[in-house]
């Protein structure tokens, strides 16, 4: 996304660019993909940013995101955004530059774990945390309401810590926040927040000295928890062989023969705690909004819901019933139309080469796929704001062109966890929809927060037992 100023003047641009600062008047640093959608809305399908001496380009309309998504010609693109994660995930999958030999080779030894038999063996483990959660907010059913995103936070984190690495953070058996989380949001604050540096470093630097140094003890405590982690499991390696931490302890990269570094392996693991849960908590989250407001929609679901296990049961799920889920899928896949929680993807161009047929680019230069836009394109019809998981009926789905919808990236860079994320949140909405009655609250707007990923902010909901 970001490279030095040059002359394309045949790019749309905000009409108030500044001499030297650019288009800054309009940024708005706390919600850059809102900011950004708004900005497409106006300028169109295609359009350029200047923010000091960076050009940022932005596509959101379905041919010219075809285009980007095409291997041949475009590649994923580490651009700023990334840069300034590499302190907290460095040469980890998410991070890794594509030239990165400990890319491939963390994605062939890993790949294992992400087969339909990998998720077979973590079905227990996901649904025990669900439970957990059931416990919790069984505690608050007609009395507190509960704060949905936090509470989405501690099961997806919990089941990314149990299933990868066997790691409790036991985040339901305190009242407080994990020290864990608490520094990981401060480090992806602090790298969210270098995306908009001043351009002199000596001030920039003199202003955020005191948040540098506490990223810089952030940043040890993780390194030290997960040290921790690969410590215990070095001791008994015996336990889960086949797990994210026993495929990268003890398996080599058939490619190459060789195995994973001891500091590659800590950067896959805080790459994975972080990755494999912030986007799936945001989904979960932003997927209760939208059953606790359309109560169609949920009828719908529970409907499917009760004909696999009658109401007033105890649902006991086994793996093979979460894909028959068809509905509850489409209410997933709806949502990640509207808020897809990984806001979009960068994509560089292998050669140079000429975009849409009118937008030169040069070998190396990149453009950002803003995704809640480019799910909000013409092509999604007159009225592309509406929640309605009829979208994704096969037959609706084949109607549409094949790249319009991205919520996990493309390519060989795409989200190795998509089948995993897919697995867990549609069994956790399936129990939480067959046990409770969500409320929401009568006057709450959404409030979309962004952290790198989406969030609904300050969204909670009564529980009813039903
Ligand atoms: Mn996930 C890459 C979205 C859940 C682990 N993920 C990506 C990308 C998107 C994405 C988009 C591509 C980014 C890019 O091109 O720069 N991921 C999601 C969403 C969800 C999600 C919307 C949930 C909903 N991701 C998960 C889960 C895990 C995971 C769960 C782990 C268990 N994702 C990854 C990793 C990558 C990735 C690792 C980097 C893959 C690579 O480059 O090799």
């Amino acid at each position: 996304m970001a490279v030095l100023a040059v002359d394309r003047p045949s790019l749309p641009h905000p009409p108030r660019r500044i001499p030297l600062l650019g288009d800054v008047l309009d940024v708005d640093v706390t919600k850059p993909t809102q900011n950004a959608m708004a900005c497409a809305q106006r300028l169109g399908p295609v359009y350029e940013r200047k923010i000091f001496n960076y050009v940022f380009t932005f596509v959101s309309g379905a041919d010219l995101a075809t285009e980007l998504n095409d291997e041949s010609r475009f590649q994923k693109h580490v651009g700023i955004a990334l840069r300034n994660l590499r302190p907290i995930g460095s040469d980890g999958l998410f991070t890794a530059y594509n030239s990165e030999p400990n890319w491939s080779k963390a994605h062939n030894i890993l790949m294992p774990a992400f087969t339909q038999s990998a998720m077979r063996s973590y079905h227990q483990t996901m649904l025990d945390t669900v439970r957990e959660l059931i416990g919790h907010w069984d505690e608050r059913c007609d009395s507190t309401p509960v704060e949905v995103t936090p509470d989405m936070t501690k099961v997806t984190l919990e089941t990314i810590g149990r299933t990868g690495f066997g790691y409790e953070f036991g985040s339901f058996d305190r009242a407080e926040q994990d020290p864990f989380v608490g520094a990981m949001i401060r480090s992806l604050t602090f790298a969210q927040k270098a995306s908009f540096t001043l351009p002199i470093p000596l001030l920039d630097r003199a202003i955020k000295r005191k948040a540098i140094r506490r990223n810089k003890a952030d940043l040890a405590y993780m390194a030290h928890v997960v040290d921790e982690v690969i410590r215990s499991r070095r001791a008994n390696p015996e336990e889960h062989r086949d797990d994210l931490l026993g495929l990268m302890l003890s398996t080599e990269d058939p490619e190459s023969g060789e195995r994973l570094d001891d500091e590659n392996v800590r950067n896959q693991v805080i790459t994975f705690l972080i990755a494999g849960h912030e986007t799936s908590s945001g989904a979960l989250s932003f997927a209760l909004y939208y059953l606790a407001n359309n109560p169609e929609v949920a009828e719908r679901a529970r409907a499917e819901i009760y004909a696999m296990w009658p109401q007033g049961t105890d649902p006991d799920p086994v793996f093979e019933q979460i894909p028959k889920l068809r509905y509850v899928r489409r209410v997933l896949d709806e949502t990640l139309r509207l808020w897809p929680t990984a806001p979009g993807y960068m994509r560089e161009a292998r050669e140079d080469t000429v975009l849409g047929g009118r937008y030169p680019m040069k070998a190396g230069e990149a453009a950002f796929v803003l995704l809640p836009q480019l799910h909000r394109d013409p092509v999604w019809g007159d009225d592309p704001d509406a929640f309605d998981p009829e979208r994704f009926l096969p037959a609706n789905v084949r109607k549409r062109p094949g790249h319009v919808y991205k919520p996990f990236g493309t390519g060989i860079r795409s989200c190795i966890g998509r089948q995993f994320a897919i697995h867990e949140i549609v069994m956790a909405l399936a129990l939480l929809l067959h046990r409770y009655d969500l409320e929401p609250e009568p006057d709450y707007e959404l409030d979309v927060t962004e952290l790198l990923t989406l969030k609904p902010e300050g969204f909670r909901l009564r529980l009813h037992r039903r």
